[in-house]
């Protein structure tokens, strides 16, 4: 992992743990997190975070009992050429909300969201940013787009059963995964893994953590009305709505600004 860059975790999930132990929990069999055990649906990690990993590496360490459980992978780069001109179009628009995971303790609130496209980058080779059950698109075109891309991600998935020893490495720019069902016991011997995060540019989180720390710091939610705000390359949050807005390890004052085209590329 090394190789690849340099180790990030987030103050906010697991408790800023840079390696941390995958186990199911009793109780929280049905949670779309790695601690449930019912189907663990498609997704990108912590793509809301303005500081999200480029790489996520899953170490098998014991399997469940009935060697069931499969991670799957589905890579943007074997889809992007059978989508339809359209709608890569829209998904390469913001017209994507994402909830952040529940696994990211955030401020008491709920109700927010950032606003995204699914598709950024090179045309012939995007990056992808995408959440199964996390993410709704903003208008009947848009969802059109992401269900078609949500078919296609199927169709080429590929599952790896994670043995122990096993490794998985996974590009989370390109690969979106899930895990299928397993029964815990919870006896002490349930599927284990561990998890660790990298990120290719680490000057980038600087703002948001301690000098020589590897951990962001949590973030800050603020609430905006009737608000247009840019952070980088794309709007995080729009007129009128409850949004999540993003500032490193401190809350910046949001003005409002009548009019101010968001970001060139959409009509906001
Ligand atoms: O349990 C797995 O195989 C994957 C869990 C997962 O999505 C994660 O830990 O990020
Ligand atoms: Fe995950």
């Amino acid at each position: 992992m090394m190789f690849l860059g340099e180790p990030i975790a987030y103050e906010d999930e697991k408790e800023g743990l840079l390696i941390q132990n995958i186990c199911p929990v009793k109780g929280q069999e049905k949670k779309q997190e790695n601690t449930g055990s019912n189907y663990l649906n498609f997704h990108t990690e912590d793509g809301f975070h303005p500081y999200p990993p480029d790489h996520l590496a899953l170490l098998g360490l014991r399997s469940d009992h009935e060697k069931i459980a499969e991670t799957i992978t589905a890579s943007v780069r074997n889809v992007v050429d059978t989508l339809p001109g359209t709608a890569v179009m829209l998904l390469r628009q913001p017209l994507y909300r994402l909830h952040p995971s529940s696994s990211f303790k955030l401020n008491q609130h709920e109700d927010y969201s950032v606003r995204l496209p699914v598709l950024t980058g090179n045309l012939s080779n995007p990056q992808m940013c995408i959440h199964y059950s996390s993410m709704v698109a903003e208008n009947e075109e848009a969802e059109w787009a992401l269900n078609k891309l949500r078919k296609a991600l199927l169709k080429v998935s590929v599952a790896f059963k994670l043995l122990p020893g096993d490794l998985l490495i996974m590009d989370n720019r390109l690969v979106a995964h899930a895990r299928t069902p397993f029964r815990p016991r919870y006896d002490g011997k349930d599927r284990w893994l561990q998890r660790m995060f990298t990120v290719v540019d680490f000057h980038r989180s600087g703002f948001s953590r301690g000098h020589g720390k590897h951990v962001c710091s949590p973030l800050n939610v603020e609430f905006t009305k009737d608000v247009h705000f840019s952070n980088g390359d794309f709007p995080r949050s729009s007129a009128g709505e409850r949004s999540l807005v993003f500032f490193g390890n401190s809350a910046i004052r949001v003005k409002t600004i009548n009019g101010w085209n968001c970001c060139g590329e959409c009509s906001l």
